[in-house]
């Protein structure tokens, strides 16, 4: 019995997904030459995971392509396409690849579906939104297609569509739904179009179909959990009772299933998927565990959602523990490897020692393969892999980066002092004797648009083309333009607008060691978009001031106050890969002393505001609620440990991105910053309300101008939404920024859109005064 995988990166491993997607969209390329693309990917994925030693024949490849996101395919594929879209489809309901890309990213009139965060993952999916009126039916093919192309390489591939009960509860109501809709109350219209597209696979004589249902691991979906567990358990008997229909496979990554394996094990499908990475092996006894002696389960005993090598014996173990539970036990990675990157081949310069302890996807799936031998008996014919993955761990284990004492006594020596501030009160009134900011204080969240000069600059230093003065002149030029603008257009506290920064963590990483960055560790954050999560290996050590020098130019630039830009520590882990041989707490702790030092050397420099993002905050919430508590704990504790060395004089900022800030609302309190900006325009300000009902007393700037969005907002409209702001939010209290960073904007949208905003700031502190 060989070993499987749920799913494998798409983007390819040069990101030729990427480029051919942004061809298409561009105009380059036909959609042709885009299918051919994918198809090329496909074939040389589906080769490669055999050359790596999964089956051809018995369903062990998944074929599980996307061209933007998996939610997204499903709700085509079941036609639930809103309205909106009805122009991209034909006679027989599909849609055109024009209006799938459509559904995606909008074009002019027409909005998009909403983005949000795919479990407590930094990968995206598209929202589907379903209604009363919501026609199911067939409109697609592409699981079909994808097992057929399979078959002409040679390969029996695993389709894999994400299961009917996880796509309704991922869904949001429709708009126009009535009160106390949900789309789970669609189920039963849905699951005929599950079975004409299992019945489709089984003509083609498909083995397997993996159905992702991973919403039943999690406590965060927006459905009652008994009802979830009940549609589960409805879902999964229907269609295992359809006589015609591949073997079913229900998958449950990124927790345990808890309850709701009964769920699934009592029906009559044939395999279940679980994760034994961030779960245990059941117990004997445990509630649903019988129906397993049946069925063949795929044990996630590989951590698809991070990069260390596996303790080969910790897995093999976890595998033997399961064997007298299940019909048939085979060995899997946790989660889909899309959470990955390819392969450690495409890195040339990591450290070596370092690189012996990693496992991309392609690595895994070797890891993989060894166990699937070892289990099935033939452990020495796998004993060099079950030595390497012992000395790789010992070798960890003494480094002597992974764990230094002068860090270790630091944290030891930590009192509660240290994650305290003064009282809100006193440093209010010390803070406006500084600062003298009028009523409604205007400024933007960090970035300003990374212009092509920009990454010329940044391209031009990194490919060793221009020597560090050049470099550092070319930045303090762009710092120059953006501190002027700023001037220009009034706003009252200034950034120096980040032209050193790619991405807000990997600058961090580059300059602390205890990290790493990769050269091709990309990862799927949305549609074609991608990051490179650092490595955060070891101990955290900040060897030297790494933002003071272009903060303290901005500032000497300008009488108005100029702030400090750091990215937190949670979100810092969030967006990293991190060290899994300590507690995330400690890590935390290690990235904020970091952060501290960094603000005392800011303050030094003359800098009294400094901001430190947690975009990232809501996204690690753990899925299950016994969690919260603890995380909410570290997280905060990591925030407040990197700035209450602050003086009573400086201002702390934060900002948050997304706008779901009424779940985590007494987490973003304890975080104690004197300013929160979070986004606010696309949902009309809704969260003002949850912001009064909480009774947040400090500075909070909802976000006045969509940065999503091209729109360029009018005096008028920012003036509405401040005027929605004022009737919840003291005025004392209300701060006018747009919702995010501008990075992504262009200067011709940036500055009519900054222009405005402070007039109708102006305005309102008009009124206010008179
Ligand atoms: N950095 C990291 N993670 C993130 C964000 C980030 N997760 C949440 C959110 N922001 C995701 N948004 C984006 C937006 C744009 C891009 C990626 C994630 C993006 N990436 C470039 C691309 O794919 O072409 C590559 C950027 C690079 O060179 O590093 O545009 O801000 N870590
Ligand atoms: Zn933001």
């Amino acid at each position: 019995e060989g070993g499987t995988i749920l799913g494998y990166p798409r983007i390819g491993r040069r990101r030729q997904l990427k480029r051919a997607l942004e061809g298409h969209w561009a105009g380059r390329i036909d959609a042709d030459t885009l299918a051919q693309a994918a198809a090329d990917i496909r074939a040389s994925t589906w080769n490669r995971l055999h050359d790596l030693g999964l089956e051809a024949h018995d369903a062990a490849i998944p074929s599980d392509f996307s061209y933007y996101d998996q939610v997204l395919d499903a709700a085509v594929l079941v036609g639930a396409i809103p309205e909106r879209f009805a122009q991209w489809r034909d006679d027989a309901g599909r849609l055109s690849l024009d209006g799938y890309f459509a559904m995606a990213r909008g074009v002019d009139r027409v909005a998009p579906l909403e983005m949000t965060k795919w479990f407590d993952t930094n990968y995206h999916y598209l929202v589907p939104e379903i209604g009363p009126d919501t026609e199911f039916r067939l409109s697609g093919d592409q699981p079909a297609l994808l097992f057929a192309e399979g078959l002409s390489h040679g390969f029996v591939t695993r389709p894999v569509i994400v299961g009917p009960v996880t796509l309704l509860a991922l869904s949001k109501p429709a708009e126009g739904a009535p009160e106390g809709f949900e789309p789970l109350d669609r189920l039963d219209d849905l699951l005929p179009v599950y079975a004409e597209v299992l019945a489709g696979l089984a003509a083609l004589d498909a083995p397997w179909v993996q159905l992702d249902e991973s919403a039943l691991v999690s406590e965060l979906v927006p459905v009652d959990r008994a009802r979830l567990l009940v549609a589960a358990r409805h879902a999964y008997q229907v269609l295992g009772e359809l006589a015609e229909r591949p073997q079913i496979l229900a998958q449950a990554s990124y927790a345990a299933l808890d309850d709701a394996l009964p769920a699934l094990a009592e029906t009559p499908i044939e395999g279940v998927a679980i994760d034994l990475v961030r779960g245990d092996v059941p117990t004997a006894d445990a509630p649903g565990v019988a129906g397993l002696r049946d069925k063949l389960v795929v044990a996630g005993v590989v951590d698809g959602h991070n990069i260390w090598r596996a303790d080969l014996d910790a897995a093999l173990e976890r595998l033997e523990a399961l064997r007298p539970l299940a019909g048939r036990v085979v060995p899997s990675s946790s989660t889909s490897l899309f959470h990955v990157p390819h392969t450690l081949d495409d890195e040339t310069s990591l450290d070596p020692e370092l690189r012996g302890w990693l496992a991309f996807a392609d690595e895994k799936v070797a890891e993989i393969v060894a166990l699937a031998r070892a289990y099935d008996g033939d452990r020495e014919g796998v004993i060099d892999a079950f030595e390497a993955a012992r000395a790789a761990s010992a070798s960890r284990r003494a480094h002597a980066g992974v764990h230094r004492p002068e860090v270790a006594k630091r944290l030891a020596g930590l009192t509660p002092a240290d994650f305290a501030r003064a009282p809100y009160a006193e440093r209010a009134a010390v803070q406006a004797d500084e600062l003298h900011l009028p009523l409604l204080p205007t400024t933007t969240i960090g970035s300003f648009p990374q212009t092509p000069e920009i990454r010329r600059t940044r391209a031009r230093h990194n490919r060793g083309e221009i020597d560090e003065a050049t470099y550092r002149e070319e930045i303090r030029g762009h710092i120059r333009d953006v501190i002027e603008l700023q001037e220009r257009i009034g706003l009252d506290v200034l950034v120096h607008g980040e032209a050193e920064r790619n991405d807000m963590v990997q600058y961090f990483a580059e300059h602390l060691e205890g990290f790493a960055v990769t050269e091709n560790g990309w990862v799927q954050s949305y549609g074609s978009r991608c990051t490179r999560p650092s490595i955060l290996w070891g101990d955290v050590v900040r060897p030297e001031p790494f933002t003071v020098e272009w903060i303290r130019y901005a500032q000497s630039l300008t009488e108005k106050p100029v702030k400090g830009m750091l990215t937190g520590p949670v979100t810092i882990l969030a967006w990293s890969f991190v060290r899994d041989d300590q507690p995330r707490r400690d890590t935390a702790d290690q990235v904020a002393l970091a952060l501290r030092d960094e603000i005392s050397d800011l303050e030094a420099a003359g800098i009294d505001i400094v901001q430190v993002d947690e975009p990232a905050i809501r996204e690690l919430l753990p899925l299950k609620r016994r969690d919260h508590a603890d995380y909410l704990d570290w997280s905060v504790s990591a925030f407040r440990l990197a700035t209450s060395g602050a003086r009573t004089r400086t201002q702390i900022h934060t900002h948050l991105c997304y706008s779901e800030f009424g779940q985590i609302i007494d987490a973003v309190d304890g975080l104690d910053a004197d300013v929160t900006s979070v986004e606010a325009e696309r949902s009309r300000m809704d969260i003002v309300r949850d912001i009064r009902a909480a009774g947040f007393a400090r500075g909070i700037g909802p976000g006045v101008y969509d940065i999503h969005s091209p729109r360029v907002p009018a005096e008028d409209d920012v003036e509405q939404l401040l005027d929605i702001a004022l009737d919840s939010i003291p005025a004392s209290q209300l701060w006018v920024n747009p919702d995010c960073g501008l990075k992504t904007r262009r200067y011709e949208e940036v500055v009519p859109a900054l222009t405005h905003m402070v007039e109708a700031a102006r305005g309102e502190r008009a009124r206010l005064d008179a």
